[in-house]
């Protein structure tokens, strides 16, 4: 336990509200989480061309070069088979698409070297929270490309993560646990932060700015004056308390920009999104009730699409940000 706290610096995350760890993870840990959504494009892929989305599909090309190909051809790839979370805006529906829950996820999740870093921050009694999401960004200067595809493929604007949970989660101790899955310079979008940012008291105003985007600070009350890029390499992780300001540049290159961003907490404190399932990543006080269950996991997170299907009114999951508010005029 700990192999990496030299490396993580606990007084500069209170401090600036982030941290940057570089050489986390290396290539080949990349390998079953790659293979994974490779067969799953393929799937999808196979889907789009019954329906009459897309007209062709080389399953030969590369993974980068099939995701874009797709994204151009159909008017807007639906992100739900890829992602590892439910939308707060799509579940209404018996024909929602499954999420993806593969065990490569599961494994990152409760990857150790992720559990280490989280440690130092949240303690020994770790929580996995349940939002989480799996971002592959395809160029956005190509307008083809993400003219009508959900935010999550496009840049984020400046938001605080605290912002998407429901209210009893306001002090929950909520890390943000960002995953470099390839390189993220300022050319392909990597996150940028307003440092310190995350000290103010209160949450800041955030407004929805269409339905398929989550929640975000209007231009006029983020304090701009020290936004700091955060390109980084392949395998780095970034660190966010939930109050920090931060969103990430546009995708202008020509290459696919993947990462994770998972969320840690201790245990018993609210997630911020009740229905959603997480799960004891590590504990020394209950080890026996940690989840290494891959399947427990899958029918957890089923169970929970089940119940949310039958809700059919997804709004109570999160806190309500209007744009009838003062401040999104
Ligand atoms: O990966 C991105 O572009 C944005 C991620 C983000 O804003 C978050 O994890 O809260």
């Amino acid at each position: 336990m700990n192999v990496l706290s030299e490396q993580i610096d606990v007084e500069q995350f209170s401090d600036q509200g982030y941290a940057v760890i570089d050489s986390v993870f290396r290539p080949e840990d990349f390998k079953a989480l790659r293979d994974g959504y490779s067969e799953l494009l393929d799937r999808e892929a196979a889907g789009m061309l019954a329906t009459g989305s897309i007209d062709s599909y080389d399953a030969s090309l590369p993974f980068d070069e099939r995701l874009i190909d797709v994204c151009r051809q159909c008017e807007e790839i639906d992100w739900t088979p890829f992602d590892i979370t439910f939308t707060l805006f799509g579940l209404d529906a018996a024909d929602s698409k499954p999420i993806y829950l593969g065990k490569p996820i599961f494994d990152i999740l409760r990857h150790p070297r992720i559990l280490d870093i989280a440690e130092q921050i949240v303690g020994p009694e770790i929580y996995c929270n349940p939002i989480q999401h799996v971002r592959i960004k395809p160029p956005q200067g190509d307008q083809t490309l993400t003219r009508k595809n959900s935010i999550i493929l496009r840049s984020q604007p400046w938001h605080q993560d605290l912002s998407v949970t429901s209210e009893d989660a306001n002090d929950t101790d909520l890390l943000t646990v960002w995953v470099a899955v390839t390189d993220a310079t300022e050319e392909m979008g990597c996150l940028k932060v307003i440092p310190e940012s995350h000290r103010r008291n209160d949450l800041m105003p955030h407004c929805p700015v269409d339905v398929k985007q989550g929640p975000s600070i209007p231009d006029k009350y983020v304090p701009k004056e020290v936004v700091k890029s955060l390109p980084v390499k392949a395998g780095s992780v970034i660190l966010f308390h939930r109050k920090t300001i931060h969103g990430s540049h546009s995708n202008l290159s020509d290459k696919l920009r993947w990462s994770l961003d998972l969320r840690y907490q201790p245990v018993g404190q609210p997630t911020g999104r009740d229905i959603f399932p997480g799960f004891i990543a590590r504990s020394e006080t209950y080890p026996e009730r940690v989840l290494a269950d891959h399947s427990e996991w899958q029918r957890n997170w089923q169970e929970a699409r089940d119940k949310l299907i039958k809700m059919g009114d997804n709004s109570v999951l999160a806190r309500e940000w209007s744009a009838d508010a003062p401040w999104c005029a």
